[in-house]
């Protein structure tokens, strides 16, 4: 059966709304949306644990990681990337960001489902694990969180 879902994000230095589709249990999910408002550049983009906003972006947690594995990309192996690593979104001149990626460890059905996790937009380019500092292989050495909004089921 097929399942959509849908993350309004805001954010003072971000904001935008990502749809969610899958055809079914065990197929992709396509991700797409745009962003606006964004500093010009790559921005890591990431589902966070918990659709908790009692903080602000704070309180979503870290990435969402059900095997307890380091962060990678998206590109990367289930055993070497966290379910919620995205990698980055590329912001234009005009602060404008198009999202358009399928992922196949991202799902809308099961135990692991995303459904009430938390997209979340950062400040600076995800490092994808390799970049060496001592948050690379956690969070990508992503920076501050400037925009966030909670994976909500749609018709
Ligand atoms: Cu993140
Ligand atoms: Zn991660």
């Amino acid at each position: 059966m097929p399942v959509d879902a849908v993350c309004v994000l805001k954010g003072e230095k971000g904001s935008g709304t990502i749809n969610f589709t899958q055809a079914g249990d065990g197929e992709p999910v396509k991700i797409t949306g745009t962003l606006t408002n964004l500093s010009a550049g790559k921005h890591g983009f990431h589902i966070h644990e918990f659709g908790d906003h009692t903080n602000g972006c704070t309180s979503t947690g870290g990435h969402f990681n059900p095997e307890k594995v380091d962060h990678g990309a998206p590109t990367d192996p289930p055993t070497k990337r966290h379910y919620g690593d995205l990698g980055n979104v590329m912001a234009d001149e005009s602060g404008k960001a198009e999202v358009n990626v399928t992922d196949n460890l991202v799902t809308l059905t099961g135990p692991n489902s995303v459904i009430g996790r938390a997209v979340v937009v950062h400040a600076d380019e995800d490092d994808l694990g390799q970049g060496g500092f001592s948050d690379s292989k956690t969070t990508g050495h992503a920076g501050g969180r400037l925009a966030c909004g909670v994976i909500g089921i749609t018709k």
